[in-house]
């Protein structure tokens, strides 16, 4: 018997468009000049913008000129030689998007339509030393997906076009509120050979952790196929250095391990990320004949509903290795349209950007994909958690027979890829489908379940899945979902489950400012729009469109259902609190502005409410979306150029590990201030230093007060101010040791109303390190220079009080620097040398 191995077929890739239908033959007999180069994985749209044959879909509006690459059929071609053969010759399609039929040397391999399942089809029979082809026909997604909707009936759905909910393809692929229509086709995913006489089809890893002792039971099931005779299995665990930690060879597949002083995996925050890795190999006769190698997190994760002191329903908190903590994160949306040009490197600094500010989970929203491998890779080394939904969004999806087996096939490999994740902390059923299912009558107190024929796949097949493969893991049947077993409940219930807090942007389109009246036990979603940064802007639009509304600025803005209207809504907040300048620029910071502001009180608010041991009233907020498929007016916190907005920089200040929050009520009298402290960490003693000033930059008062942050606590202390008789700015600082560990700015409200004086901030370099003074109060100061990073940014400023950013990458020597009522200007920051 001989070693297994596995090949990627990645060269001599072509594409070719085809007509509808045709069949091997067919496409063998095209000319050779219908051929163009393709890479694989990849996309017809990806072939032919590398090849020049369509535009740029993501530049002015050209995402127009594009729509005709999803109305054909394309074919893809590749040819390969094989030496010897081992019992088993597979060709393993790791993911096929998504109509899909495949020819070997002309003979039929298989017919697939859906892109979440991986296909392996032994094609011994069919090899040849030479010249091997390997032809794959892709139809028109929407064709296919139009032809299946005529016969299972339209339903109702927000974003993109009806059959999507009949196609098995990424939904977001049919246009959202934040992306645009690309309806790719190809091998999304590598097309590999695989020659083996025996392979490992399944390993199954349980862990039991004992936090009291630090030991770990390892329970280890593996399933073999192919020729099991004369094999055995042996799996070794090795320790977070590579060094040989535990061995155990497995008798009829089953095996178990014992580690003693388990090393705790941790979301990154709280302790630290080793992963062990388990390797698993099948012998025979002195070779090891197949091998998986796989790195586990030991962690215990619990999904906690318990009750809230003081108030109706139950929480909905995380609780890693026996510690409960607040669950700042974001949501997560494929990083590009495009998937084959997210590469690994790509994957590492998103997941490494939530990670710098502070987030602890991201949620891979049911609109996507399954994500890549590195995503999850990223997530385990970072310590991020994954709240994992099934490929479903936004409308009432067809049940039938053909379509659950699809599910169920779809379900199973994506189970079976990620379920020894140490970053995997929840599966869930769908994205706002029952939300869908409720504004139509069709679920909710009293409606017959039968109106609502998914709930078959989110209440029946999809946990039962999940209980039959990756039992330890909590499964959640949607985001948002309350639990109606009095069947009085919806799935916006504030008190019970998760929620997503829409009335802030969509809905009554609340005031940011009243997030806190918006609450839930865990805010799955909730967000503001921005624009991308201006220089992604510039690249975007053409030299005549770079004003504000320009109508290919507007294409670039897809919020809305039916007509997009994200102009208007975000006209409406701009209005309500700003006076915004006349240019791109001006607009550009202006709705950056408004977003970082929205995100500041956000998450502050929700995270007062974490509260204390048996009162955590809200147990975590993810907002609605880290980042970006497309140059796109969008909720991202970082745009598709992976440029981090000013809403980053107030969404890491908030989720600290110490954070502070000001809130001056201007309406009581006396007048009171809030000081709210959010503390992750142990206790400790604090010294909180409230400071009023005038708009004109006097200082009016000075308070100190010492207060203890009990660990893992949110609490608000409330003083008394003196009466100013003019509007103030405050500023709180959170001082331990003299050393500063939080601050937080309030300001008199709405900005428009309150003009500010004319600032000339004062900017000094010396090393790495930007020092800034301002004569007079100054927000949002957004500093920018190209190829550096300021660890600090969007800073909000009181007079003569230095701050200090740290630089990385170059060191300029021209500041651009804009602030409230300050339009974007220049400030040069080191003189030339002189000889
Ligand atoms: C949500 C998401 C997305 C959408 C976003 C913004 O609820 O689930 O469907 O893009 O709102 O509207």
């Amino acid at each position: 018997m001989k070693p297994e191995t596995s090949r990627n077929l990645e060269r001599r890739w072509q594409l070719a468009e085809v007509p509808a239908g045709a069949d091997a033959a067919a496409i063998a007999a095209l000319a050779g000049t219908a051929w163009i180069a393709a890479q694989v994985p990849g996309s017809a749209h990806g072939a032919l913008l590398a090849a020049g044959r369509i535009p740029d879909p993501f530049h002015a509006a050209q995402e127009a000129d594009v729509q005709w690459v999803g109305d054909r059929s394309w074919a893809w071609r590749t040819h390969f030689d094989v030496d010897t053969l081992s019992t088993h010759e597979d060709l393993v399609f790791e993911g096929l998007d998504t109509w899909c039929t495949a020819w070997l040397n002309g003979q039929l391999l298989l017919s697939s339509d859906n892109m979440f399942v991986p296909q392996r089809v032994d094609v011994r029979a069919h090899l040849r030393p030479v010249g091997n082809e390997l032809l794959l026909r892709f139809d028109s997604p929407l064709a296919r997906a139009r032809e299946q909707e005529a016969r299972f009936g339209k339903r109702p759905l927000w974003n993109g076009d009806s059959a999507r909910l009949h196609a098995r393809k990424a939904q977001y692929h049919f246009g959202w509120d934040w992306g645009p229509v690309l309806l790719t086709s190809g091998p999304w995913r590598p097309v590999r050979r695989h020659s083996w006489d025996v392979r490992i089809e399944a390993l199954d890893v349980r862990q039991q952790l004992d936090l009291a002792s630090g030991r770990a039971l390892l329970s280890l099931r593996t399933q073999l196929a192919g020729e099991q005779r004369g094999a055995h299995i042996t799996h070794e665990l090795l320790d977070p250095t590579g060094r040989p930690a535990a061995a155990v060879e497995a008798s009829d597949g089953e095996a178990s391990l014992v580690l003693d002083h388990a090393q705790l995996w941790w979301p990154h925050g709280l302790g630290a990320q080793p992963l062990y890795t388990l390797v698993t190999r099948v012998h025979a006769g002195g070779t090891v004949l197949a091998e998986d190698r796989r790195r586990i997190g030991l962690r215990t994760l619990r999904l906690v509903q318990a009750p809230v002191a003081g108030e109706t329903g139950s929480s909905f908190c995380f609780e890693v290795n026996g510690r409960d903590f607040f669950v700042g994160g974001a949501n997560w949306i494929p990083d590009d349209s495009l998937l084959e040009r997210i590469s690994p490197a790509r994957y590492r600094e998103r997941v490494a950007q939530a990670v710098a500010a502070h987030m602890t989970m991201l949620r891979v929203w049911g609109g996507g994909i399954y994500e890549d491998d590195a995503f999850y890779d990223a997530c385990d080394e970072l310590g991020v958690l994954v709240w994992q939904d099934f490929m479903f969004a936004c409308g009432m999806y067809p049940a039938h027979e053909s379509f659950q087996a699809s599910v169920r096939d779809e379900a199973r490999a994506a189970l079976l890829r990620l379920r020894h994740r140490a970053s995997l902390a929840i599966w869930c059923g769908n994205n706002e489908d029952y939300a869908v299912a409720e504004s139509h009558g069709a679920y909710g107190p009293g409606v017959p379940a039968d109106r609502f024929e998914a709930h078959a796949l989110y209440e029946q097949l999809l946990p039962a899945l999940c209980a039959e493969l990756d039992p330890g893991r909590p499964y959640w049947p949607g985001s948002p979902y309350s639990p109606n077993d009095s069947g009085t409940t919806l799935s916006s219930d504030p008190t019970v489950g998760d929620r997503h807090s829409w009335e802030v942007w969509h809905q009554q389109m609340l005031p940011y400012q009243r997030y806190g009246e918006v609450q839930a036990r865990f805010v799955s979603e909730f967000g503001m729009q921005s624009h991308p940064s201006l220089v992604l802007l510039e690249d975007t639009l053409p030299a005549a469109e770079r004003y504000p509304l320009s109508p290919v600025l507007e294409w670039h803005n897809k919020a809305g259902t039916g007509a997009p209207d994200g102009a208007r809504r975000l006209g409406v907040y701009l209005a309500h609190n700003l006076t915004v300048g006349p240019t791109l620029a001006d607009h550009v910071y202006a709705t950056q502005f408004v977003q970082a502001e929205a995100m500041r009180c956000a998450y502050q608010d929700f995270r007062r409410r974490w509260q204390s041991p048996g009162a955590r009233a809200v147990g975590g907020a993810l907002v609605w979306q880290l980042n970006d498929c497309w140059p796109a007016t969008s909720w991202a916190l970082i745009d598709s150029a992976g440029t981090p907005k000013p809403a980053w920089h107030a969404v890491r200040r908030a989720l600290a590990p110490l954070a502070v929050a000001l809130r001056l009520d201007a309406e009581e009298s006396p007048r009171q201030a809030t000081l709210a402290v959010m503390n992750q960490g142990a206790a400790c003693t604090l010294t909180l230093v409230l400071r009023l000033f005038s708009l004109d930059g006097h200082c009016l008062h000075e308070t100190r007060v010492d207060r203890v942050a009990v660990a893992n606590t949110s609490a608000d202390h409330v003083i008394t101010m003196p009466e100013c008789g003019v509007p103030v700015v405050g500023e709180l600082r959170a001082l331990a040791s003299g050393e500063e560990l939080a601050r937080d700015c309030a300001w008199p409200e709405p900005f428009r109303s309150f003009p500010l004086h004319p600032a000339t901030p004062q900017f000094d370099l010396e090393g790495d390190t930007l020092h800034i003074r301002v004569d007079t109060p100054v927000k949002g100061l957004w500093l920018q220079a190209p190829g550096t990073r300021f660890a600090d940014n969007f800073i909000d400023l009181v007079p003569w009080a230095e701050r200090a950013v740290t630089l990385h990458g170059a060191r300029p020597g021209v500041l651009r620097w804009s602030a409230l009522q300050h339009p974007a200007q220049e400030a040069l920051l080191a003189r030339p040398v002189t000889a």
